[in-house]
């Protein structure tokens, strides 16, 4: 039988096969080849009785996130709050970096509307939307935007993430319909620390399954090749056909379209010049860590 894994703790994996989850111990082979399961994976298992099955086989996956470890991620909504606390706007767009990294497609949520009447012009919200993301407006506490979270999380395999506070928790025990996180308080008491110590689980929700995370205020990427940052831009794609040069870093080359269209306001002026700041940052670092 064909399953995925949505939980595992102390050497046991939860495969959940349709409705029914199967507790399952993996394969010595998998000791082996240093290859272990992971929450997300798609297996097969073989099945005894009592519920109790053998992890058989991992099938390819389609991406790995690192924290929390979850693997064949499809879909990430990226939370952040419109105050309290404030959009990190760097870390947003390191957020969306990592979404392109993995092949991730995105939906951008800015909770907390209720707590700015000015949320309308936030600069975030204006450059995200520039940037062709979906994006929606929420407050969770009002249940305002649920619907449209829920109608994206169907047949997804999907990520909350975003900074401490902002509400991730929230949102999802709104559509879950039960306390499945914990919230408020007692997360922003503990911060980081809370979650990670704990396993991370694949909740059924809207004939999809989706992963809270712990809120985090930085995040780590690696680049193989100044090349390759270009491509996490999806808004610059069909103007880079257009520059003179092929290989056109969109920096300070001549006749760049990239650049053209940041003079139009076409390409938005801070995702422009995030993207120069990656490129000196890949440049600057010996390790190209940034
Ligand atoms: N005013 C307002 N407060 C909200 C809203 N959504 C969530 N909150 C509050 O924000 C606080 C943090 O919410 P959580 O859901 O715990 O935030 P989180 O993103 O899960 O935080 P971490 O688990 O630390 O990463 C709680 O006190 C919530 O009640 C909203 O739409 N408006
Ligand atoms: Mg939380
Ligand atoms: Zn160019």
């Amino acid at each position: 039988m064909d399953g995925i894994i949505i939980k595992g703790i102390a050497g046991f994996y939860y495969v959940k096969v349709n409705e029914e989850v199967f507790e399952c111990k993996a394969r010595g082979k998998f000791r082996n080849t240093g290859e272990s399961p992971v929450v997300g994976d798609r297996v097969r298992i073989s099945v005894m009785d009592n519920m109790k099955g053998t992890i058989e086989d991992i099938y390819e996956r389609k991406n790995i996130l690192k924290r929390p470890i979850v693997s064949n991620i499809s879909k990430a909504f990226v939370v952040f709050a419109v105050k309290h606390p404030d959009i990190n706007v760097d870390l947003l767009n390191k957020f969306l970096i990592q979404c392109e990294m993995n092949d991730i497609d995105v939906v951008v949520c800015f909770n907390k509307v209720d707590l700015d009447n000015d949320y309308a012009n936030n600069i975030a919200i204006e450059m995200v939307k520039s940037a062709g993301y979906d994006t929606l407006i929420l407050n969770a506490k009002e249940g305002l935007g649920i619907e449209e979270i829920k109608k994206r999380l169907k047949d997804n395999i999907s990520v909350f993430c975003g900074p401490s506070g902002v509400g991730k928790s929230t949102i999802l025990n709104i559509i879950a319909g039960y306390e499945a996180m914990e919230t408020g308080k007692i997360s922003d008491r503990l911060r980081r620390g809370k979650h990670t110590t704990r396993h991370s689980e694949l909740l059924s929700v809207e004939s999809g399954l989706v992963v809270d995370t712990p809120g985090f205020s930085n995040l780590d990427i690696t680049f193989d090749e100044k090349q390759e940052i270009q491509q996490y831009f999806p808004e610059f794609r069909s103007f880079i056909e257009e520059c003179r040069f092929k290989g056109c870093m969109h920096f300070k080359e001549p006749s760049c379209a990239v650049k053209e269209a940041v003079e139009q306001g076409e390409i938005n002026e801070n995702r422009y010049n995030f993207y120069l700041r990656l490129l000196e940052e890949y440049e600057k670092g010996g390790n190209k860590r940034w």
